[in-house]
């Protein structure tokens, strides 16, 4: 057996898990994510959002677990100002007045620790699963 060869069937494989793996992750050609939007421009699916509540100081729930994808919105119940801000600064909102509220789009799996920056001791979290399986 030539070296080139043993290089085709060591490399093989992995194109076979590869080219699956991208069909597997593609959308279905019925429906593409541009199709969908355009479908129902003004409605999001309701496993997509997830509402964490700001309320004396606190965030809640302050741990979060989402799956990729997931919006998550903020909102702000206290007569006092309070901001979301990632410790890595992946995300960070204006002050927020009673009853604004803030939304940022999780795309990538991970931890996120975030804080108030006026209130540096409120603390949250929210952990972003992958969507595949
Ligand atoms: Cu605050």
């Amino acid at each position: 057996m030539t070296d080139m060869k043993i290089a085709a069937l060591l490399v093989l494989p992995s194109l076979i898990v590869a080219s699956f793996y991208a069909i597997s992750q593609a959308p279905a050609p019925s429906m593409t994510a541009a199709a969908a939007e355009a479908a129902a421009p003004h409605v999001s699916e309701p496993s997509s959002d997830a509402t964490i509540s700001i309320r004396e100081f606190m965030f809640s729930p302050m741990s979060m677990t989402i799956t990729a994808g997931t919006t998550v919105h903020w909102k702000n119940l206290d007569p006092e100002p309070h901001t979301i801000r990632s410790v890595d600064a992946t995300f960070k909102s204006d002050a927020l007045d009673q009853d604004d509220s803030f939304a940022f789009k999780f795309d990538k799996p991970g931890t996120y620790r975030y804080v108030c920056s006026i209130h540096p001791q409120m603390l949250g979290t929210i952990v972003v699963k992958s969507a595949a399986h």
